[in-house]
């Protein structure tokens, strides 16, 4: 090959590339891209919402719900839907992961962030821990910090519509960095605590965390 031949296919080699580079070829688009980096490892996309519970859905109208936030707490508060709607309302887009494997995209929730609540309260320095009681009898537990975290909430709304009754309504807690077992439906109770104490999961050979990311599914 002479210096000529060489010289015209590194050029067409380079304008290819360059063309790549526009194009954005052999990165999976952002799309993909995005997608591939959205899904935990082991999890598959769903594009229905499953329903997970022990069975039993509570029946609880937006008259009688009422959550106490109590334990730790300088203020401890109990607030019946119309009081919660009364605080400051936020919305997040987030993710579900749940254990059983699926994952579903772009949630979109609205209701009372956890750090609206936290600044209502007030924990004391001591508390450490969040346990969540909820009408069935399920409870969970998160340490204080992954409570304060972005994007959890107190959900009401799901898509634009009041939470239904099979998916944890009227009110419902969103803790979307974690499996989907940390959100409790139909929460009845918050509890600050300076121990933590292992929910109905967590004592059945669940994870006590339960970040999707590291796959922390079981004990
Ligand atoms: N009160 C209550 N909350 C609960 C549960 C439950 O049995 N009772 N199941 C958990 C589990 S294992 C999952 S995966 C999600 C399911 O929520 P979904 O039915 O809205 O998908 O709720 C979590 N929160
Ligand atoms: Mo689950």
């Amino acid at each position: 090959m002479t210096d000529d031949e060489q010289e015209v296919i590194n050029r067409k080699l380079i304008a290819a590339k360059e063309k790549w580079a526009r194009e954005r070829r052999l990165i999976t688009g952002t799309m993909d891209e995005a997608h591939e980096h959205r899904l935990p490892p082991g999890q598959r996309e769903v594009k229905n919402w499953p329903v997970l519970d022990l069975g039993v859905q509570p029946d609880v109208t937006t008259g009688d719900w009422k959550l106490s936030v109590d334990g730790l707490v300088e203020n401890p508060v109990s607030l019946t839907l119309v009081q919660l709607i009364a605080l400051e309302q936020c919305e997040s887009l987030s993710d579900i992961h749940c254990v059983t494997k699926w994952s579903r995209y772009d949630n979109y929730w609205r209701g009372v962030s956890s750090r609206e609540l936290i600044a209502l309260v007030r924990p004391k320095a001591e508390a450490r821990h969040v346990i969540f009681h909820a009408y069935d009898g399920y409870t969970t537990n998160v340490a204080l910090d992954v409570f304060a975290a972005d994007g959890v909430m107190l959900a009401h709304s799901w898509e634009g519509y009041p939470i239904t009754r099979n998916h944890g309504g009227p009110v419902r807690v969103v803790i979307p960095r974690y499996y989907f077992w940390k959100s409790a439906k139909w929460v009845k109770r918050i509890e600050f605590s300076r121990d933590d104490s292992p929910g109905f999961w967590e004592e059945r050979g669940y994870h006590n965390v339960g970040d999707p990311w590291k796959e922390e599914r079981y004990d």
